[in-house]
């Protein structure tokens, strides 16, 4: 049958690239059947796409926004092929490089974030994505910053933390508007990744100094996860104020979900939860929501 015919003919190809690559591998000291020791072939035919024709992007925390590469292998021979993604700064990309095995006739479909900070200024840019001799430019739209008119004076502000349990609890997470706890795993919440070891630490760091006389703390609490059992125990409430760090409140034998801590107003330049101790016992630190305001 002529399909047969064509199958056969096309083993007996694959067949024969194998072993032109068995020869050329010879002398290479990995197995040269592995698909190791494919090479990337001198006239690839690479393909680049993507999903979207543009990507709108807000400058806030925990954005979810990006575009799906789609990194293709027309050819007829499988290679290994490397794809470079750049963005123009401040914007950030998820990865930079997705470097892979491609067999042949095979598409590769990744998912790449794009980031910007609130600073950002508002306008048009473009990521640029590079393969072999291929070429692909993709269109982004920075939007305005939002106006913060919620009174949390670290809304949007720019969070770290002394460690992250990547990728559905980032620091961003526990500045992001959201305090549901039953939205917990959905990157609404920041969890350390340091299990066992305490204390922990989360940071915002704000534009200017700002006058800070109250801090909101939500720890996880939910109907699944009460507070009582996984939430936050302990923490100290810490503003950096002339530079020095000085510990404004302190949190201890709490059970309950939302602790709000007011102390006399001092004006910072950053604040900072450091945590102790949890009811679970010596676990993990979560927060689901951080708020400070002006009294
Ligand atoms: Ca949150």
């Amino acid at each position: 049958m002529p399909k047969t015919s064509h199958m056969v003919a096309r083993a007996v190809a694959v067949a024969a690239s194998a072993l032109v690559l068995a020869v050329f591998g010879a002398a290479a000291p990995a197995p040269a059947a592995t698909p190791a020791a494919v090479p990337a072939a001198a006239a690839q035919q690479l393909t680049l796409g993507s999903d979207v024709d543009h990507v709108d992007v807000d400058p806030v925390p925990c954005a979810v926004q990006g575009f799906q590469l789609r990194f293709g292998n027309a050819g007829s021979s499988a290679v290994y092929a490397d794809a470079f993604i750049d963005a123009p700064a401040p914007l950030t990309v998820s990865r930079s490089l997705v470097s892979s095995y491609l067999p042949a006739g095979y598409t590769l479909k990744v998912e790449i974030d794009v980031s910007a900070p609130r600073t950002t200024p508002p306008g048009a840019y473009t990521i640029t994505v590079r393969a072999g001799d291929q070429r692909m430019s993709l269109p982004v739209q920075v939007e305005p910053a939002p106006v913060n008119d919620t009174g949390n004076l670290v809304r949007y502000m720019p969070v770290s933390a002394s460690s992250e349990n990547l990728p559905h609890y980032p620091a961003c997470g526990a500045v992001d508007g959201d305090r549901d706890s039953a939205d917990w795993g959905v990157t609404t919440g920041w969890n350390d990744a340091t299990k066992g070891s305490f204390p922990d630490w989360l940071q915002v760091t704000f534009d200017a100094p700002v006058a800070v006389g109250r801090v909101d703390l939500y720890t996880l609490d939910s109907a699944k996860y009460p507070a009582a059992r996984y939430g936050l125990s302990a923490w100290d409430v810490e503003l950096q104020v002339g530079g020095a760090w000085q510990t404004v409140a302190q949190v201890r034998d709490n059970t309950a979900g939302e602790v709000s801590s007011a102390f006399a107003a001092q004006t910072a330049t950053a604040l900072r939860v450091v945590t102790l101790a949890n009811n679970e016992g010596v676990t993990y630190s979560r927060v689901v929501e951080l708020e400070a305001y002006a009294s």
